[in-house]
């Protein structure tokens, strides 16, 4: 019955063997040894829960800005939870510039525009085809001016999109042009409703490029989330922020012992 219930909240046979395999050799009451076994397989990510973006822009040696990109395939999120996080950063006074490196679309300089002009973030936009020039004369702008953070969306992409993967890894060469420690991070966006496709995506994108976090978006629809025990089983990614829906407050810190206590159900059915 665990088992059923584990595969249908998308832990992925792998991960579901293990927690099986720990339930079977422990004798006792299953809750809290189930428990335990969760927060074991979370353990790598322990520190993640208490990752702190406003602490850590603070904490960085001020030469460069924070600098951010966001990856991931098409319609996960990246643009929303860029326009979730441009509301928090606002909120706590830090100085938030965007790269708008999605040049495929128009549709998408627009939509970030729209977040960056309700969240007091600047933008830069439609300068240029290239995503990596884009990224170029972002930073150098955010190194000029003095900005806190640098955030740059990037066009959705399928991992098998070759090109469009290089693409990906020009940038990230681009932002090491001004120090070796940038982008400070590279976080891939799930939906938290492709399931174990979302493990198989984060694998297949850090092939290209050294991801340092995921966050994982949708989570207020009916996914119940166990893919993030997979991509940490598996994958040994932190995940730093949920998104729980389409408006600017929907996104949560990720914290190890609430994603456990919301995991497991609350009476033995
Ligand atoms: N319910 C819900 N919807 C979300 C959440 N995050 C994003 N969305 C919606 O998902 C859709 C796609 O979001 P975008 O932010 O445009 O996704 P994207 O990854 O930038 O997409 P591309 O740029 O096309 O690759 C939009 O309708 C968003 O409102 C979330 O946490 N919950
Ligand atoms: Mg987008």
């Amino acid at each position: 019955m665990i088992e059923d219930a584990l595969i249908q909240s998308d832990c992925g046979l792998e991960t579901t063997d293990k927690i099986l395999a720990k339930l079977h050799k422990k004798k006792g009451e299953w809750r809290p040894i189930l428990t335990e076994t969760l927060k074991a397989i979370l353990s790598p990510i322990e520190l993640s829960t208490s990752f702190n973006l406003i602490k850590e822009i603070q904490q960085h040696p001020p030469q460069f800005p924070y600098t951010i990109l966001m990856i991931g395939v098409n319609g996960a999120g990246k643009t929303t939870t860029i326009g979730k996080l441009c509301h928090l950063l606002h909120q706590h006074n830090k100085r938030t510039l965007l790269a708008s490196a999605d040049t495929f679309r128009a549709a998408a300089s627009e939509q970030l525009n729209e977040w960056a002009k309700r969240n007091h973030a600047d933008i830069i936009s439609g300068q240029s085809k290239d995503p990596s020039a884009m990224l170029y004369t972002t930073i150098e702008k955010g190194i000029s001016q003095q900005y806190d953070i640098v955030i740059a969306d990037t066009a959705g992409r399928q991992f098998n999109q070759q090109g469009l993967m290089q693409e990906l890894q020009k940038m990230h060469r681009t932002a090491q042009k001004f120090s070796p420690e940038l982008p400070h991070q590279v976080w891939i966006i799930i939906d938290a409703g492709s399931g174990q496709n979302g493990v198989h995506q984060a694998r297949a994108f850090q092939q290209a490029i050294p991801i340092t976090g995921c966050i994982v978006t949708k989570l207020d629809g009916t996914a119940k989330g166990g893919m993030i025990l997979s991509i940490v089983d598996q994958l040994q990614l932190p995940i730093y922020y949920l998104g729980t829906g389409e408006q600017a407050e929907q996104l949560l810190n990720f914290n190890v012992d609430e994603f456990i206590q919301g995991f497991i159900p609350e009476s033995n059915t």
